[in-house]
C-alpha cells in the first residue's frame, strides 16, 4: 500500500529515470540499439529496480500513465541523441501486457513521436509473447496499426512462452530476442544450443532478425556470432547506462 502510494506520486515527483543498454552487432561489433529500463530513483529507499515495481504497477494499472512516460522519455532521450549526431540505431522500449492491451497504445505511441520529433524508424517496441497470446486475433490488427505508425515490433524474452514457432508467421514482427535463460546454458548445454539454433534458424526463414540477450561471457558471445545472431546485448558488452554514461561510452568509442 505504501509502495503502490508513492508509485502513484513518482511520476509528478520525477523520481523516474531511464538506463540505456546498448545492443551491438554480433559480426562487426558497431552499436545498433539501445534499450530503455526504468529504475525508480525513490527519495529514502535508493535506486528500486522494476522487478520490484513493475508488476504493482501492472496490477494497479499505474503502468499506463508510467508507460506513456517511459515512451515519452526515450524518445525525446533519442532525438536528442540524433541532433547530437550518436549514431546509436534504434532505442528499444519494453511495453507489458497492460499496456498492450490498453485503448490508447496507439495515441500514446504516436504522440509520443509527435512530440519529440523522433523518426518513427528509430523506435523499437518489446512486447512478450505472453501479450500477443492474451488475445492472439486482436494482436496481429494491433501489430500491424503499430506498424503503420513506422515503428518496429520486437518479441522480448522469446522461447519462454507457448507460441509455437510456426504461428509467428502471421505476426508483423522485426526482432526475436532469445530470451537470457537459453543463452545462460550456451555453450555447455546441448538444449540451450539446440534452441537458440532452432530460434536463429526459424527468424531468419521468417526475415526476423535475432538479439541474445544476457550475453555475459566470451564464450556465449562467440558462439552466438557463429550461430548467426544478428545482434547481442548483455553484461559482456554493458550494463544498463545512464545517458551521460553512455554518451561518454560513444564518445570513447567512437
Ligand atoms: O532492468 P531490469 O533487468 O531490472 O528489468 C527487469 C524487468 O523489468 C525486465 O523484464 C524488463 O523488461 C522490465 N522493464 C524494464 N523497464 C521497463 C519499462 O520501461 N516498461 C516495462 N513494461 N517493463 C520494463
Ligand atoms: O525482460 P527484459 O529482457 O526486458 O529484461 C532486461 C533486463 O535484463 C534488464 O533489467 C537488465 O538489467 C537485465 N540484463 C541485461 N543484461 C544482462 C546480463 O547480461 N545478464 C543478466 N543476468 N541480466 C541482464
Ligand atoms: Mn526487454
Ligand atoms: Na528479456
Amino acid at each position: 500500500m505504501l509502495l503502490e502510494n508513492s508509485l502513484r506520486h513518482a511520476i509528478e515527483r520525477k523520481e523516474f529515470e531511464l538506463y540505456y543498454q546498448p545492443q551491438f552487432s554480433a559480426q562487426d561489433g558497431a552499436i545498433c540499439g539501445a534499450e530503455a529500463l526504468i529504475r525508480w530513483r525513490h527519495p529514502t529507499r535508493g535506486l528500486v529496480t522494476p522487478g520490484m515495481f513493475i508488476t504493482l504497477a501492472e496490477q494497479t494499472g499505474l503502468i499506463v500513465p508510467l508507460g506513456a512516460w517511459v515512451l515519452r522519455e526515450a524518445c525525446r532521450q533519442g532525438k536528442a541523441w540524433l541532433d547530437r549526431g550518436y549514431q546509436f540505431g534504434r532505442i528499444a522500449v519494453n511495453l507489458s501486457p497492460r499496456q498492450f492491451s490498453s485503448d490508447d497504445l496507439l495515441a500514446t505511441i504516436d504522440n509520443a513521436l509527435d512530440q519529440s520529433g523522433l523518426p518513427s524508424a528509430m523506435l523499437e517496441l518489446e512486447i512478450t509473447e505472453g501479450a500477443i497470446m492474451q488475445n492472439p486475433q486482436e494482436a496481429v490488427v494491433l501489430l500491424q496499426r503499430m506498424r503503420e505508425l513506422g515503428v518496429t515490433i520486437s518479441v522480448d524474452d522469446f522461447g519462454t512462452g507457448y507460441s509455437s514457432l510456426a504461428s509467428l508467421k502471421q505476426y508483423p514482427l522485426d526482432t526475436l530476442k532469445i530470451d537470457r535463460s537459453f543463452v545462460k546454458g550456451i555453450p555447455a548445454d546441448a538444449d540451450d544450443v539446440a534452441i537458440t539454433e532452432a530460434i536463429v534458424a526459424i527468424a531468419h526463414k521468417l526475415h526476423l532478425k535475432v538479439v541474445a540477450e544476457g550475453v555475459e561471457s566470451q564464450e556465449q558471445h562467440d558462439f552466438l556470432r557463429a550461430a548467426g545472431c544478428d545482434m547481442v546485448q548483455g553484461y559482456l558488452h554493458s550494463q544498463p547506462l545512464t545517458a551521460s554514461e553512455i554518451e561518454q561510452h560513444w564518445y570513447l568509442g567512437g
